[in-house]
């Protein structure tokens, strides 16, 4: 690779990028179409991650191209504070009657997922409030989640690098996160071991009293941290246990809504029912920002006790609802309902399964984990060098034609559900030739 500065690449501060190596070895897209982005040096790269584990529809649907022109042509923008426009009415019906058996009736929109998170973690802590229990403030996220970047995300969050600049919320603790190689690895779909580690609630509640804490947020399955599959039985002892305690749980499902598991949320995959879910990513196949938090049956209907006249909940963003975000959404709805897409991942999930546990044995190979279309595989690191193996996997997979990610030393697929089997075949040669040719 040669270096060669391109001033007019200075300005942007890339996030979440090295910046300096990112400007001297320039990965650059130009356009995308189904399963393959184009590289400015006309390579066909094979999306192996849905761009950033949201284009679930495959890129370039002409159909949600086509809405948002339409919406733009029609009605650009429209506030929906204190008065509104069809599109979120519309979206947030359709979405309600997506989710795991009407428990869920009212969606808060929002433009991204720490949007989503946050927007949350308030309705939370103000629905306590309005039901008399004010004390109900503490939160509780698990180490190594990942909620987004706001303050309320971050310090729910457990990912230290996230965090250990920043002032964070007070009142907050950390449930312990699933990940044991030394018990799960190399699992296949939900791992054995580790339900008990949800009891740990019983220590916080112990620790502060169930009258002090509003919420749990977990994700059903952390994405970020490089793809942890909740141990069989965890999710419904977390349900359980805040139950049985009056608080309530809430499911980022920012990476595994809309279809990711083969189910619409992980809610209904795993059959255990949160109080409230948030979305963003695939809610408009990536091509307009979007959040959303869907909150269960009651939560809002408390909210509306006081006088007629007077906001209930004094929170909510300019773009909430925005017209050409709703367009995208709802185009994007027609398209997974259409094609079936949830389906699709469920039937692929096995076939999948298959081809990345295919890659076990290969050098540095360490752990390898799966659930519907997602799959982590775990490198061992290299001496002192923290994420450089896994890095230089991810460099040398896009010269070879795949867009994979990187967390640590863990490399993270996550396919659009459009992906065909030769597909995966072929995502899983390229990886194969990469691990084998990796120092
Ligand atoms: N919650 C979860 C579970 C997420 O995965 C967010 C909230 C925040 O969403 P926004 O739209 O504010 O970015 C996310 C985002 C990665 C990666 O490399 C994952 C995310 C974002 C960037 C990178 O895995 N997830």
């Amino acid at each position: 690779m040669q270096d060669t500065h391109r001033p007019e690449l200075d300005a942007f501060w890339m996030p979440f990028t090295a910046n300096r190596q990112f400007k001297a070895h320039p990965r650059i897209m130009v356009s995308a179409s189904g399963m393959h982005y184009r590289s400015e040096d006309g390579r066909q790269i094979l999306d192996g991650t849905a761009g950033l584990w949201c284009v679930n529809a495959g890129h370039g649907r002409k159909t949600i191209a086509a809405a948002v022109q339409q919406q733009v042509m029609d009605l650009d923008f429209c506030p929906t504070f204190q008065m509104g426009h069809p599109g979120p009415f519309k979206l947030a019906d359709r979405l309600v009657k997506m989710l795991p058996s009407g428990e869920f009736d009212h969606v808060f929109f929002a433009n991204s997922g720490s949007e989503a998170v946050d927007s949350a973690l308030k309705i939370a802590i103000a629905y306590h409030r309005i039901s008399g229990q004010g004390t109900r403030q503490r939160l509780i996220g698990r180490e190594r989640g990942y909620h987004g970047v706001g303050f309320g995300g971050i310090s729910v969050g457990g990912i230290g690098p996230n965090r250990k600049f920043f002032s964070l919320l007070p009142g907050i603790d950390h449930l312990p996160h699933t990940h044991n190689l030394e018990h799960n690895a190399f699992s296949k779909g939900q791992p054995e071991w580790g339900a008990h580690l949800a009891d740990d609630l019983e220590r916080i509640v112990a620790l502060h009293d169930a009258s002090n804490i509003a919420a749990v947020i977990v994700e059903p399955v952390a994405g970020s941290t490089g793809v942890l599959v909740p141990p069989k039985g965890y999710l419904e002892r977390l349900r359980a246990i805040c139950d049985k305690y009056g608080i309530l749980l809430i499911f980022d499902e920012v990476i595994t809504g809309f279809g990711r598991l083969g189910s619409s949320f992980a809610a209904e995959h795993f059959g255990v029912v949160p109080d409230m879910i948030t979305v963003a990513k695939g809610i408009t196949n990536g091509t307009v920002p979007m959040g959303a938090v869907f909150v269960r049956r009651g939560l809002y209907d408390a909210f509306m006790n006081g006088p007629e006249q007077a906001i209930e909940l004094f929170h909510g963003y300019t773009y909430s609802g925005h017209p050409v975000a709703c367009a995208a959404a709802l185009a994007t709805l027609d398209i997974y309902e259409e094609e079936k897409l949830f389906q699709r991942s469920q039937d692929l999930a096995s076939y999948w399964e298959t081809a990345v546990h295919s890659l076990q044995g290969l050098p540095h190979v360490i752990d390898i984990r799966n659930i519907g279309l997602v799959a982590g595989i775990e490198l061992a690191p290299r001496p002192d060098k923290p994420g450089a193996r896994a890095f230089d996997c991810f460099l040398r997979c896009y010269e070879r034609g795949l867009l994979t990610r990187v967390t640590g030393d863990i490399i993270a697929l996550s396919p659009p559900l459009i992906i065909e089997k030769p597909h995966i075949d072929e995502l899983i040669d390229m990886l194969t030739d990469v691990l084998k040719s990796l120092p």
